[in-house]
Formats: structure tokens, C-alpha cells, sequence
């Protein structure tokens, strides 16, 4: 098998950093910019600043029946529902000032050539596996149901709401078949199976290479949540997969006679890649090949925890058994940020919309990319609030990044006219300072070279907080009329911690670094740069010093927390939200068939490779049983033994992850999804007869 990796240490020529394509049926939230976009950009901007030959490529994921079923909904075309979200997104990431080389789209006739040609040479080199098998359709709407087209119960773990294609409670990724009580989303009524042929990518044939490459050449440096997701996903047997639906938005299937079938955008979707960065070549009238076929280029993909297994799995793939491609060096995904202790929801409007904040917080891009950076979701989940990004603001930018580069700027301009002072005898402390201030650069890059973007930044504010206490400890101020040669060593060497920040804090607050540069007057100043003693040689004349951060008001974060929940009751009411309607009616009999008892947990353990399920020992009072519930992302296993819950004992025994489950725990659900148990007195006996 040949080699798939880069050698540990292996000098690139190119890099191609590419970020995942959002789904142009939405706009752009903060969690899409903590998990991809943000450390997406900081990369590309510290391999530029590094002189590097780095393309960064991302544009819109415009197929796919999310944008159908949007279109459906909204009675419009799916073109119009792509063009007017792909806009949007294109215009708010540029306001953010992330600085993708080109924002490309998958409704492109070069994408559309660019993925049926990979189709089609697959096809004809025999790669793919044509099989006609049964698949759910919908009598009246005469269509089949593909994906999020159909929905019923999931199998692991009972979420009625699941889709065809993913369970988005326990995060399962399932095909039509496997779902119970399937529903079409189009009629609400029960389908019908009926012959359809589809194609497929035989992934279990691929087992070998993907151990090799992922499972020995990435183990150790690929992030331990990425390698774990796919470890498991390559250990639970890898099985061939459709790469064909019968659709009518998409790629067309490049076959005679396949009319109503194009390709799952699943496949198409990371080939939006390649097409972009051949859009950019015409573009800049460059080559594109180098970029994804050299072995000296390092591929690295931007994404959300969700995105894994399409971008480490079934893109390698296809781009293997392609033949000549080369495949992702690394692949940093991020866990999902939460908001206010909530997940996000689009459908529920619990989340920061990105376009709504560039309007709420005019000048202000650098403060949520600080902010996002700090909490992002690098190895866990994590939670944005508006106190956090309050006081990070007023903190960290405002009192020590912004107030030491005020006061040495102000101070120069007081006693020198904004000339740097020469140097005249600096003593150790100073030596001290700028030995230490040169280090930087380093250590920040490992950080950043690594994906380890919230210690970059800590790394990048300690040099702030170096100078800021350098300059307080040194009270130039005080001793001006007394040791006026002191005091020029002092704002000298503060000026040069200055000067050095303007170049490292880039890649995370680009439109700070502007502002200081236009301040310092320096331009073009390069990673390695920072590394030097000297920046801003004596005599240099800088500009007039700005504020480069504002005190943000309690009133401000505030208003965006009563935004947040009025926009979350306002989709309650209008019910778009989660909070499923009253079932119909039942009969008294209907209900006295359930037998509802209290009984009390006695043992409580995880699941083994599921995020959800736990695995319970309760008493009935009537007996002893195991059952297996899916709580674990809201109740940890040791804070539940002993406690008094309720139980449908005369559900039939089902199989869950081979554990027999002999029963059901009722929990209440709210509209965020967020479980909590139905509470009983202490002293309420075991086998308590509930109705
Ligand atoms: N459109 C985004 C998502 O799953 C998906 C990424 C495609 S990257 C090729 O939210
Ligand atoms: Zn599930």
C-alpha cells in the first residue's frame, strides 16, 4: 500500500486549507464560526504572514434536501433559495474579513463537470457497485423519499424525529431502512417500497487502506476526537454506500437513461473543493493540479465534528480510488459551540446570526473572533454567553491590549513628538523584556502550526500583558522630570512590544492589526519579523494614536440575551419549534394498557461508543431490570444512582447496542430538547402503581 502521509517534518511547497461548504439554506451563526471559520482563517493568515504558497478555498454547498425541503416550504424554486443564501453568506464572511482566496458554489456548471467527470471515471473504471434494490417512495407526491425526506424512530435511540440519513439526537448516521414507524415528510403518510437503481461506494473495500492511513500513519496526529470518530467507524465494519438519490436538484447522474437521479451531495459536496480551486485558477490564471495533486502540497479541511466521516472516509475515497490525488494531512475538526447553556438551534432561533451581530456591533468583527477563539470548541463542546463576551472585551482587549498600546503611544507623542526615542542605557530589565518578547513569534506559529488556536491566542495576549506590566511596573510618567534617558529606554522597548503585536495578533484580530500598523506607520511586515529586537528604529515617526477597543455595556449584552429569548418564544409561537403537538386522542382502555410504576436506579454506567445512552440497573418494586436510556448528554451516571424515577415496565423487551432493555424511563422533554426526570417524593415506595 502506498505511503499516504506526509513524513513527520516534511517541508511543504503549497498548502490548500479548505473550510466546509455551509449549506446555502441559512445564514452563517456563531457556532459555524468557532468549529470552522474562525481557525480556518487564522491558519491562512499565519501561513501568509509566513510567506507561504497558500490557497484557502470554501463557497456554497447548494444542493442536498435541506434546500429542497426549504424551497417546498417556502413555495420557491431551490435556485432562488441557494442564490439568496448563497449572497448572504458570501457578503457576511467578507464583512467579518475572512480571507478565503476564493468563495466558490456548487450550482456552477464547472462544479457540475467537475463531480459527474470524478462520477463517471469511477463508473467506467468499475469502482462503483450498480445494484437495483427497494427503496421508501411516497404515493402521492409520486416521489422517493430520500434522507430528510423521510423520517420514524431511530433505532438506537427511540428519537421519533429522525432522518433518513442521520439521527440529529444521538448523532447516529442511519440509512431509510433502519428507521421505525417511517413517516414521509412530504404527505405524513406511511410509504411503500419500490424498485429504484442507485450506485455505490464499495467502503468496506477501502478497509485496509483507511486502517493504514488513518488508524497507524495518523495515530497521534490527528486530534483524538477525529481519530476516535473514525476508529470507530472503520471498527464497526465499513459498508458499501449510496452515492446516487432520486432527486431532481443536484448533480445529474452522468449515466444514459438515469433522468430523475443525481448524485448524493454527500459525494458531490467535497468536490465543491476541487471546483473552486479551478475557479481560482482561472481566475488568477493559475494551475490548479499542483494544489490537489502534488505530494509537497499539505491538505488540511476546516469542519465541524458532524462532517468527519465524509471528509476522512468516503472524500478520501473517492479521491483514492480516483487514482492520483493526494489526501488530507490533517483534518482539525471541532466539537459545537453552545449558546447560554443551549445547543444552537436555527430551527428554534437560538443562535447569534452572524449578519445580525455585523449590525448590532458596527467595527466590532475582531471582539467575536477573540471572543469565539477563546471559547471555542477545540476538544469539547463549549458555550458562548454575552457576559463572557462582555468581559473578555473590557478584560483582555480594552485593559490590556488596547490601554498599553494607548499609553505608549500617547506617552510618545507627549514627550518625543511621536519620534521613537533612541536608546541610551538600557538596563536588565529591559534586556530581560525584549529577550523574552522575541520568543513570541515562535511559539506562537507551534501553537497555531499544531491547531491549537485558543493557546495561540492566550499566547498572543501574554505578550500584551508583558508590556502592559512592564509599562505599569516602569511608571514612565513619574519619572520623566528625574530619568529622562530611563524613561526613552522605557517607551522604546514598549514601543517595540508594540510593533510586534502588530504583526502577531493578525491572524486573530486583522482589523486591530490595520489599525495598529496605520498607527505605528509600518507596513509589510512579516511573521519572522516579530522575532527581531528592533522594529521601529529610533527617529521613526509614528501616527496619531485611536482607540483600538470600546467599553461594551451591560445595556448592550443585555439587549442581546432578551433578543435571544424573545426570538426563541416568537418560533414557539408560530410553532416552528421542536415542541411536538398533542398526539390524537386515545381511549381510557388505550391507556390503561400502560403499566407506569416508580422505581428507584440502582446502577448507572456509559454505553460504550454512543454520546447518549445509559445503561441502567433499577428496582420495579416488582423486580430487578436493565434498561437502557438515552440521558447521557444530561445526566452523569454517578449523580443518578438512588434516585426516584418512573417506568413503563410492560414495553416489550428491545435490543439496544446488544444490551436487552427491559422497559422504558419516562423523562420530560422541553422545546430546546434538554431532558429532565418526572420528580417524586423520597419515600415513595418502589412499584407504585402511576395512572
Ligand atoms: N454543507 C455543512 C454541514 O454539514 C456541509 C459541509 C459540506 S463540506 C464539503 O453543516
Ligand atoms: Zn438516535
Amino acid at each position: 500500500m502506498v505511503k499516504q502521509n506526509s513524513e513527520p517534518g516534511q517541508k511543504f511547497k503549497r498548502y490548500t486549507v479548505t473550510s466546509a461548504l455551509p449549506y446555502a439554506n441559512g445564514p452563517i451563526h456563531i457556532g459555524h464560526l468557532a468549529g470552522v471559520y474562525i481557525p480556518s482563517d487564522i491558519y491562512t493568515r499565519y501561513l501568509r504572514l509566513k510567506g507561504k504558497d497558500v490557497i484557502s478555498i470554501c463557497g456554497s454547498d447548494e444542493h442536498g434536501v435541506p434546500i429542497t425541503i426549504k424551497a417546498r416550504k417556502e413555495g420557491v424554486t431551490p435556485q432562488e433559495i441557494v442564490d439568496k443564501y448563497h449572497n448572504m453568506i458570501k457578503k457576511s464572511f467578507q464583512d467579518f474579513g475572512l480571507t478565503f482566496d476564493i468563495y466558490s458554489r456548487t450550482s456552477i456548471e464547472l462544479h457540475h463537470q467537475t463531480a459527474s467527470g470524478i462520477f463517471r471515471k469511477l463508473y467506467d473504471d468499475g469502482k462503483l457497485i450498480e445494484s437495483e434494490n427497494e427503496q421508501y417512495y411516497d404515493e402521492e407526491n409520486d416521489q422517493f423519499l430520500a434522507d430528510r425526506y423521510i423520517i420514524g424512530a431511530c433505532p438506537v435511540c427511540s428519537y421519533e424525529k429522525a432522518y433518513g440519513d442521520q439521527c440529529e439526537s444521538c448523532g447516529s448516521s442511519l440509512s431509510p431502512e433502519e428507521l421505525k414507524n417511517p413517516q414521509s415528510m412530504l404527505s405524513g403518510k406511511k410509504p411503500v417500497m419500490k424498485k429504484t437503481r442507485h450506485w455505490y461506494l464499495p467502503l468496506d473495500k477501502y478497509e485496509p487502506m483507511l486502517t493504514q492511513w488513518i488508524l497507524e500513519e495518523n495515530k497521534g496526529k490527528w486530534k483524538s476526537n477525529v481519530y476516535g470518530q473514525c476508529k470507530s467507524w472503520i471498527e464497526s465494519g465499513l459498508k458499501p454506500r449510496a452515492v446516487t438519490r432520486d432527486l431532481n436538484w443536484g448533480v445529474k447522474v452522468p449515466i444514459e437513461n438515469t433522468d430523475g437521479k443525481v448524485l448524493y451531495v454527500w459525494f458531490d459536496a467535497p468536490i465543491g473543493y476541487i471546483s473552486a480551486t479551478r475557479q481560482w485558477a482561472e481566475i488568477n490564471n493559475s494551475d490548479w493540479k499542483p494544489y490537489w495533486q502534488d505530494k509537497d502540497t499539505k491538505l488540511v479541511h476546516f469542519i465541524g465534528k458532524d462532517n468527519i466521516v465524509f471528509h476522512c472516509i468516503i472524500f478520501p475515497v473517492i479521491l483514492h480510488a480516483y487514482g492520483n490525488y493526494i489526501l488530507p494531512d490533517n483534518v482539525p475538526a471541532n466539537e459545537f459551540l453552545n449558546l447560554e447553556g443551549n445547543k444552537i438551534s436555527t430551527s428554534r432561533n437560538w443562535a447569534v446570526w452572524l449578519h445580525e451581530y455585523l449590525k448590532d456591533f458596527p467595527g466590532k468583527q475582531d471582539v467575536l473572533r477573540y471572543v469565539l477563539c477563546a471559547a471555542a470548541p477545540e476538544t469539547k463542546d463549549n458555550d458562548f454567553t454575552w457576559k463572557d463576551f462582555q468581559a473578555r472585551n473590557n478584560n483582555e482587549l480594552l485593559a490590556i491590549f488596547g490601554n498599553f498600546v494607548n499609553r505608549t503611544l500617547v506617552l510618545t507623542h507627549k514627550y518625543y513628538n511621536g519620534e521613537v526615542p533612541e536608546i541610551s542605557n538600557p538596563d536588565k530589565e529591559e534586556y530581560k523584556i525584549k529577550k523574552e518578547a522575541a520568543t513570541f513569534s515562535e511559539r506562537i506559529g507551534n501553537s497555531i502550526e499544531n491547531y491549537r488556536f485558543r493557546e495561540a491566542l492566550n499566547e498572543m495576549m501574554n505578550l500584551a500583558r508583558l508590556g502592559n506590566k512592564y509599562l505599569t511596573d516602569s511608571e514612565p510618567w513619574k519619572i520623566y522630570n528625574t530619568n529622562p534617558k530611563k524613561v526613552k529606554d522605557i517607551l522604546n522597548c514598549s514601543l517595540q512590544i508594540c510593533g510586534k503585536l502588530s504583526i502577531l495578533c493578525e491572524p486573530f484580530l486583522p482589523f486591530t492589526a490595520e489599525k495598529l500598523k496605520n498607527m505605528l506607520n509600518i507596513t509589510n511586515l512579516n511573521w519572522d519579523s516579530a522575532e527581531k529586537e528592533i522594529i521601529l528604529p529610533e527617529g521613526h515617526k509614528i501616527n496619531k494614536p485611536q482607540l483600538l477597543f470600546e467599553k461594551i455595556e451591560d445595556h448592550q449584552v443585555e439587549a442581546q440575551v432578551k433578543k435571544l429569548h424573545d426570538a426563541w418564544q416568537a418560533s414557539l409561537e408560530n410553532q416552528n419549534s421542536d415542541l411536538k403537538p398533542a398526539k390524537q386522542n386515545i381511549s381510557f382502555d388505550d391507556f390503561a394498557k400502560l403499566d407506569l410504576r416508580t422505581a428507584t436506579i440502582l446502577e448507572a454506567e456509559k454505553v460504550s461508543k454512543t454520546k447518549k445512552l445509559l445503561k441502567l440497573r433499577v428496582n420495579t418494586g416488582i423486580d430487578k431490570r436493565t434498561i437502557v436510556a438515552g440521558i447521557a448528554e444530561f445526566f452523569d451516571p454517578k449523580d443518578i444512582i438512588g434516585k426516584k424515577v418512573v417506568v413503563l415496565v410492560n414495553l416489550e423487551q428491545k435490543n439496544i447496542r446488544g444490551i436487552p432493555s427491559e422497559g422504558m424511563l419516562l423523562m420530560a422533554e422541553d422545546s430546546k430538547g434538554k431532558l429532565s426526570f418526572i420528580t417524586l417524593d423520597d419515600n415513595c415506595e418502589d412499584g407504585s402503581a402511576i395512572s
